[in-house]
């Protein structure tokens, strides 16, 4: 992957179809990454992996054909660097509710003079080339999450920051933040106009939106909408999801004679 095609989606116009590592796993992360998937991000903030198993598991991505992101735990700006330094070549950082929180993310994650990243790229240096440094502001993904009453409420604010990629809305947070139940499948009507209002943010700064599908059908729905970076479910999901479907045949088929 040449650093000069990141991130991509931005000027290809093209809708990026993204998976979720939650098992802490440099095996699992090389057979769910090539599974066709544009981006594969490795979840530090409810998955299993800390930085020492993320590490393993950017190695294990390197070779498959796929942009290796990762979702951090909060705006931690050391572990941020740490792993842009490792080869994660995008972060999403949950929970941003205000712009100077926005700005936070963008300066942790971009060398001056836009930002004041450190640096010291240990692996991205050695895989993506001598370069890298010079490229790495303009080819990193920074999504900001949208996901709590006060980001919703200063979401013009935030999409105006530069230097970021685009929001992601956590659909199960914001549906919470709202005071509706967490679902994944379709919007709440009250969660439907926020996620309107966060569209519409993106847009006016030429942002992209991204956000969660359990389903194909729901990631086409969203691609519909207009998001343009949609998480098609999680490593975990496929496996529970599919041996429950290979349990539940041969019991039916048992119970059938
Ligand atoms: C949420 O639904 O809150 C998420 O963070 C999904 O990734
Ligand atoms: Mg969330």
């Amino acid at each position: 992957m040449s650093m000069m095609q990141l991130p991509y989606w931005l000027d290809a116009g093209k809708t990026v179809l993204n998976g979720y590592c939650m098992i802490a796993d440099p095996f699992v992360a090389e057979a769910f990454a090539r599974q066709g998937f544009d981006a594969v991000t490795i979840d530090l903030q409810h998955g299993l992996a800390d930085y020492a198993s993320a590490l393993r598991m950017l190695q294990a991505m390197t070779s498959c054909d796929v942009v290796p992101l990762v979702r951090v735990p909060g705006l931690d700006p050391g572990l941020m660097m740490k792993l842009l330094d490792a080869g994660a070549l995008g972060i999403t950082c949950p929970m941003i509710s205000s712009a100077a929180a926005a700005e936070q993310f963008v300066r942790s994650t971009s060398y001056p003079p836009l930002g004041e990243r450190s640096l010291g790229p240990i692996r991205a240096g050695l895989i993506y080339g001598r370069d890298y440094a010079g490229q790495a502001n303009a080819a990193i993904a920074r999504l900001a999450m949208i996901e709590t009453a006060a980001g919703l409420e200063n979401v013009e604010a935030i999409a105006a920051v530069p230097g970021l990629t685009g929001l992601y809305i956590g659909p199960g947070d914001l549906s919470l933040a709202l005071g509706r139940p967490s679902r994944y499948d379709g919007f709440d009507p009250i969660v439907e106009k926020a996620v309107e209002r966060i569209l519409a943010a993106c847009r006016a700064n030429n942002i992209i939106a991204g956000t969660f599908a359990p389903t194909a059908e729901r990631a086409n729905e969203l691609r519909r909408l207009g998001f343009r970076f949609i998480t098609l479910n999680t490593d975990i999901a496929a496996l529970q999801q599919q041996a429950k479907v290979w349990v539940d045949g041969y019991r039916k088929l048992a119970e059938d004679g």
